[in-house]
């Protein structure tokens, strides 16, 4: 295993992973995009800025309308829903473009900005979804069927990855709880488990073995009845963009990112703590429990502060994200 997590690189910090430099700034950001507009050499000293440059101005409405007629599935209706002013503080967005061309989807690649250029064979409909295990009513359903059959609605959520970099994005969606409550967990059910799609025809990133597909996670029950807890089928008041988890994936704010796992087939309800991708590769470096706490380092980097991805600025992370409020009635401390 220890043979396996250093050939894979796990337990690298995202500068390691993919240079920091590379994204010093957004000018680079977008240049590597292909959107930018500077000489491509010469980024010498552009890691040393520690606020990142301000693109032209003319250069984000193309950009933006771009983005919404290659990304904005035709015929979806209610796009934008309505957002829930009780999860929606007033900070500001991170750039659209930041969050749905930064991402982390190793079924495809690990190059966080190469994700998105790799989705075009990814068949996300129709898209089969099973709902079973110890419950009373399984459910054989659509994504969209399921999604029609909720309140859908939008809510601002901060969103921490454990490589240290943030985001804070508007998300629609529904809490799993209403999901839980039309499939009745048995009185047995303690845990919940998802499961991602495998299909190795349909994303590069499969090939690599080192990783044991399925990506799977899970969530104790009261985590996933927690009202902070949704399942996401759009993002900034469209459907999800294929690179984000589209049709269907799950959000849990107050925990380390890789427990929001993407494009979701199948949810099951279990009376045993799951398995998941990242805990069977590395429980001591991520457990199943995974909240985010600046002050317990199970990385090799410190988790004291985060990144944000669009403007550059390291702020300090906190315990839970900032949901203690929401959360720290589950994890209660001695
Ligand atoms: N199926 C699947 N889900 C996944 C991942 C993944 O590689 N595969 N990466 C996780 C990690 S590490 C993070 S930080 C978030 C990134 O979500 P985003 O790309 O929408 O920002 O997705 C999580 N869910
Ligand atoms: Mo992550």
């Amino acid at each position: 295993m220890a043979n396996i997590i250093r050939r894979a690189g796990w337990n690298l910090p995202e500068r390691r992973v993919t240079p920091e430099s590379v994204y010093a700034n957004r000018r680079d950001f977008l240049r590597r995009l292909g959107f930018g507009t500077m000489g491509a050499l010469g980024g010498i000293g552009l890691a040393g800025c520690s606020k990142p440059e301000v693109p032209p101005q003319e250069a984000k409405a193309p950009l933006t309308n771009a983005l919404a007629a290659a990304e904005a599935p035709p015929g979806k209706p209610g796009y934008p829903y309505p957002r829930n002013p009780g999860f929606s503080p007033g900070w500001k967005l991170t750039e659209e473009i930041y969050a749905t061309h930064y991402n982390n989807f190793y079924e495809f690649t690990t190059a966080k900005d190469r994700v998105h250029k790799l989705v075009d064979k990814f068949v996300t409909t129709p898209w089969p979804l099973e709902i079973g295990g110890l419950v009373e009513n399984p459910m054989k359903l659509d994504a969209e069927e399921l999604a029609a059959m909720m309140p859908l609605e939008e809510r601002v959520y901060r969103f921490r990855c454990v490589e240290a970099w943030a985001m804070i994005v508007p998300w629609t969606g529904f809490p799993l709880a209403k999901l839980m409550e039309k499939v009745v967990p048995k009185a047995e059910a303690k845990f919940i488990r998802f499961q991602t799609f495998h299909r190795p025809s349909q994303a590069p990133g499969f090939a690599d073995l080192a990783y044991p597909w399925p990506y799977t996670e899970g969530l104790r029950l009261d985590e996933a009845m927690n009202p902070l807890t949704l399942v996401a089928t759009g993002i900034y008041g469209k459907p999800l963009p294929k690179q984000n988890g589209a049709p269907i994936r799950i959000v849990v704010p107050w925990k380390y990112g890789y427990k929001s796992i993407k494009s979701v087939v199948k949810i099951e309800l279990t009376d045993k703590q799951p398995a998941t991708l990242w805990e069977t590769i590395a429980p001591e470096v991520y457990p199943f429990e995974s909240n985010i706490d600046p002050n317990v380092q199970l990385t090799n980097w410190s988790q004291k502060t985060e990144r944000l991805i669009d403007t550059g600025d390291r702020v300090k992370t906190l315990l839970y994200n900032g949901y203690g409020d929401f959360v720290s009635k589950l994890y209660p401390r001695a």
